[in-house]
């Protein structure tokens, strides 16, 4: 079913979309057929249908049918996935919640709410480019990380205007994942190597820059000028000095 689902998910194919709908709403209205159906062209990504990555700081709205006999418990936990040394090993899956299946009739509820949007790509043509390397030193036997060898507190803020738009590229060869968030500002990730579109734009405040990888987004600063922060969004690697400063300046 996993690589069905990646195989099929959002293809532009009634007969796959018709089985995805029959396994997760077996008892679905025609009506629910249809919204269900629609939402799997619309929303997220094959990868993602199947397989849904929540770094620190990041969130999802996700619509989930839990499958199960009535009278059963279905839990739902939160899984330890592999972010670098020490991140997973001797850590036990956690249980977050628990849903009880309920033997009533299935609610004859209609079309979900209209979420999903289109979302243009910010139009990069005149941005300026941007390198970060995410980097880690030791400094009296303490593990010191940084940008460019330099942790936030002997760092300068970088510059930038109102109203520039301007693509990161940041690059990570540590043996750690880095989910690297900034403040103030949503930005839209582009293929780390093309700088493509993907088929579905995303707005994110967070993006995760694999071990020993690179990802990149674009940002438009509209004008709300001052000191604006970015980190990586595991809090510790932030103590530790990877942090920096944006300071948009008029
Ligand atoms: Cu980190």
């Amino acid at each position: 079913m996993i690589t069905l689902t990646r195989t099929g998910w959002g293809a532009d194919n009634p007969a796959f979309r018709q089985l995805f709908t029959s396994q997760f709403i077996p008892r679905a209205t025609p009506a629910q057929q249809d919204w269900f159906n629609e939402l799997q062209r619309v929303s997220c990504s094959p990868e993602e249908s199947q397989r849904l990555l929540l770094t620190p700081g990041q969130r999802a709205d996700v619509l989930v049918t839990p499958q199960g006999e009535p009278g059963t418990r279905v839990p739902v936990r939160w899984v330890p996935y592999d972010r670098g040394f020490g991140s997973y090993e001797f850590r036990d899956e956690v249980e977050a919640f628990v849903v009880q299946i309920a033997g009533d009739e299935p609610v004859a509820s209609g079309p979900i709410p209209d979420v999903m949007r289109a979302i243009a790509p910010l139009d990069s043509a005149a941005a300026v480019a941007r390198a970060i390397a995410l980097t880690q030193s030791t400094v009296d036997d303490k593990l010191v990380l940084g940008i460019y060898g330099v942790p936030s507190w002997a760092a300068e803020p970088l510059v930038a205007r109102v109203g520039d738009t301007e693509i990161w590229t940041v690059t990570n060869d540590m043996d750690w994942d880095h989910p690297f968030h900034m403040h103030g500002f949503f930005f839209q990730p582009v293929d780390p190597v093309t700088g493509a579109v993907p088929a579905r734009p995303e707005w994110r405040d967070t993006l995760n820059v694999p071990q020993h990888g690179t990802a990149a987004f674009v940002v438009r600063y509209d004008d709300r000028p001052g000191m604006w922060m970015f980190h990586c969004h595991i809090l510790d690697h932030a103590d530790a000095g990877m942090m920096g400063m944006v300071h948009l300046t008029r």
